[in-house]
């Protein structure tokens, strides 16, 4: 299965932290994420989103010897029945090397590679990444995040790491913005990012999202986070219409259906 950019994908998510795919031993563990995995896929996912370390706040940091533990093989499971295009949600260079070597396709950094030893990872590797905003760490950065302009410097956060991407030998046509829905931003800066979202189309690279879930769903709806399915897909058809690529989601059946209305009216638009 080749990625198709030039269309709107939907990023299933597969978290491998043991609260997720819970303990019966590291086969039962790996058994049950490749069910998860084989269901997201049936449910028509674009491309499967796999992570071994949560980015919680108050999160424990996961040593990257059971990272690797956790993911590589799964990913290796998953190559075994499907050519989908695999991300692998980790800052870590040696679970970047791994996950090319098990057939990953997209590293998806939520520290978009300023993680010592992660550019040079992502340049040997060759695979697409994906540089994403966060203002400070997951430990503390919903405690008073503060912007001037949160779309201007999240945009020159952006540019910055794409700089540094390059300079690093990393080709621009591997390269994935993402402005980190809920990443170091309140309710108000994540909806002044949504409204401008489409700024982020001008660099003439893939935009990902993900608000799929997230705590600004709740803010708004007042709802609890297995309650925010509406919100995620109103969400989700917001962040297409302004020109997203890849959306990041727990509800791929419920997406699909939602994104293909939008898929289908930008078809008539630009064919
Ligand atoms: C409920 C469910 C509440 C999930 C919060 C969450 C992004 C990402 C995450 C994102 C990219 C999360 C790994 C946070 N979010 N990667 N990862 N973009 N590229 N929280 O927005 O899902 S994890």
């Amino acid at each position: 299965m080749k990625l198709d950019l030039n269309k709107i994908n939907i990023m299933g998510v597969i978290n491998t932290t043991p609260d997720s795919f819970s303990d019966g031993g590291r086969f039962v563990q790996t058994d049950t994420a490749l069910e998860y995995a084989r269901k997201l896929i049936d449910e028509g996912a674009d491309i499967l989103d796999i992570g071994g370390e949560s980015t919680r706040p108050g999160a424990a940091e996961v040593p990257v010897d059971e990272e690797i533990r956790r993911t590589i093989p799964l990913i290796e499971a998953i190559r075994r029945f499907s050519s989908i295009p695999i991300s692998i949600d980790t800052s870590k260079p040696e679970v970047m090397r791994a996950a090319a070597d098990a057939g990953a396709d997209i590293i998806n950094d939520v520290w978009a590679l300023r993680r010592e030893g992660a550019l040079q990872a992502a340049a040997d590797c060759g695979l697409r990444v994906c540089l994403m905003h966060m203002q400070g760490s997951p430990d503390s950065m919903q405690d008073n995040p503060q912007y001037d302009h949160v779309v201007a410097e999240v945009s020159e956060f952006l540019q910055q790491r794409i700089d540094a991407a390059l300079a690093a030998g990393i080709e621009r046509s591997r390269l994935i913005i993402d402005p980190g829905f809920g990443f170091g931003k309140t309710l108000q800066q994540n909806l002044q990012l949504l409204d401008g979202l489409d700024e982020f189309t001008l660099y003439g690279l893939p935009v990902m999202v993900g608000i799929s879930r997230k705590s600004m769903l709740g803010l708004i709806t007042g709802k609890d986070v297995d309650q925010r399915l509406a919100a995620s897909l109103s969400a989700a058809v917001i962040a297409a219409m302004s020109g997203a690529n890849i959306i990041r989601v727990h509800d791929v059946t419920e997406t699909v259906d939602a994104l293909a209305i939008v898929q289908a009216l930008q078809t008539v638009q630009n064919p």
